[in-house]
């Protein structure tokens, strides 16, 4: 039985719950973080030092954090072959794109976009947010190259990298601003739109998360 700490809003703990969903795993899930509260508690910190969701234990054993971490953990040890490739050179060809859009796509979008759009401007106003939405968009291209017919990252079957990229898509595509014409990447998103688990865990109202201006 899994233990994952987090709310269903956070985009991390999706990640997380989609793997868990598509992998069909027993587990319990606790409402931590935002509006939930909890995260500075001891005992709470002394799981997750960075006081940050999610947090996930396997049965009895130590507590896991960083959410692409726990997506490897889990798919390392519950998927089958095609879920996670146990040759390095096929795996590192999923792998690669799952950290660049952790360090790449994902802050940028994140913390220059999604933000922003949603009532947490950006330092140089709607000027700046215009430069963010523009240079998001070379990076929306690289993704729609790489996934090309797909249907999925790794061709023919899902994998862990794609719960760590495609859990991004949902906000990206239901916000409302000027995207990059990505007909590929449009239609991996309506392809995970079609998966119950991607509904039910990825595909999470963010109007709670809004700030007021
Ligand atoms: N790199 C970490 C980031 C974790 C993180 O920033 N979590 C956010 C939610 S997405 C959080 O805990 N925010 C505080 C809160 O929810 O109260 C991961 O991928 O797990």
């Amino acid at each position: 039985m899994l233990t994952v700490w987090g709310r269903a809003t956070s985009s991390n703990v999706q990640a997380v719950m989609w793997t868990i969903g598509e992998l069909g795993l027993a587990h319990v899930r606790h409402d931590l973080g935002h509006v939930h509260g909890g995260l500075d508690t001891p005992e709470y910190k002394a799981m997750n030092p960075n006081g940050l969701v999610p947090t996930v234990r396997d049965g009895d054993g130590a507590p896991m954090w960083e959410s692409a971490a726990i997506v490897r953990y889990l798919a390392a040890k519950y998927g089958d072959e095609t879920f996670w490739p146990r040759d390095p050179d096929a795996r590192v060809r999923l792998d690669m794109w799952a950290e660049w859009i952790k360090t790449t796509f994902g802050p940028h979008f994140g913390g220059q976009v999604f933000w922003p759009l949603i009532g947490r401007p950006l330092a140089g106003g709607p000027e700046a947010l215009a430069e963010a939405i523009e240079a998001l968009k070379p990076l929306a291209r690289m993704l729609d190259a790489r996934i090309g017919a797909g249907p999925y990252l790794a061709g023919e079957h899902l994998s862990f990298a794609d719960m760590i990229v495609g859990v991004q898509l949902y906000r990206y595509y239901t916000l409302d601003f000027d995207r990059a014409r990505t007909p590929a990447l449009d239609a991996y998103y309506a392809r995970l739109c079609a998966r119950p688990a991607y509904r039910e865990h990825a595909m999470v109202s963010y109007d709670s998360l809004r700030i007021a201006p």
